[in-house]
């Protein structure tokens, strides 16, 4: 649009469409990058899935195996390791009540017998999806002692609202000292 420019101005059409030249190799610059990150996502995960699929027989899970009622609940592993062992279904989990320590990685391990449930605790970054036949892993570490709720949240029918547990961040040596190796550990009145 620009006609007549006087001598010595600048060229406000030739600036505008510099700075529009210069915006769009940005934002090419951006998209490259984006998909670049998706091919590259896309082949590393192929080759290396994130987490391993791991399966579980819902039909004998009560039986026998690790999720059977005494095995649930938080236990020191061999090597030193916390894992929380936990199973859904409508609507509850087990243990009710679940003991972590705080401060040190906790790994838990859940399944679901009947409906797809899913937990998450209070506001911290623990949050996963159960689901029948499958093994739900990841490891987690609670800062701060104290007590959290723990919902289900995967709509698994009409008592979903109702489907709660509790977890109780204890001190890490408060923790050490009730847990017993070999022992299944949990905060449900007995
Ligand atoms: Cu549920």
């Amino acid at each position: 649009m620009s006609t007549a420019i006087p001598a010595g101005e600048p060229d406000s059409h030739a600036t505008a469409i510099a700075a529009e030249r210069r915006w769009a190799w940005v934002v090419i610059a951006i998209m490259a990058l984006l998909v670049a990150m998706m091919i590259f996502t896309g082949l590393h995960w192929s080759a290396m899935p994130p987490s391993r699929v791991e399966t579980v027989d819902v039909k004998t899970l009560h039986l026998k195996g690790e999720f059977v009622e005494s095995n649930l609940g938080t236990s020191i592993e061999n090597d030193g390791k916390v894992t929380v062992r936990l199973v859904a279904q409508q609507y509850s989990f087990v243990p009710q009540c679940i003991v972590v320590p705080a401060g040190m990685p906790v790994t838990f391990r859940g399944t679901a017998t009947d409906a797809i449930h899913g937990f998450i605790v209070g506001t911290t970054n623990a949050n996963t999806m159960l689901v029948p036949a499958f093994v739900s892993t990841f490891t987690t570490t609670f800062p701060h002692p104290g007590e959290q709720l723990m919902p289900c949240h995967e709509y698994c029918g009409t008592g979903h609202e109702a489907m709660w547990a509790r977890v109780q961040v204890l001190p890490a040596a408060e923790f050490m000292a009730k847990a017993k190796p070999g022992e299944r550990l949990s905060c449900v009145p007995r």
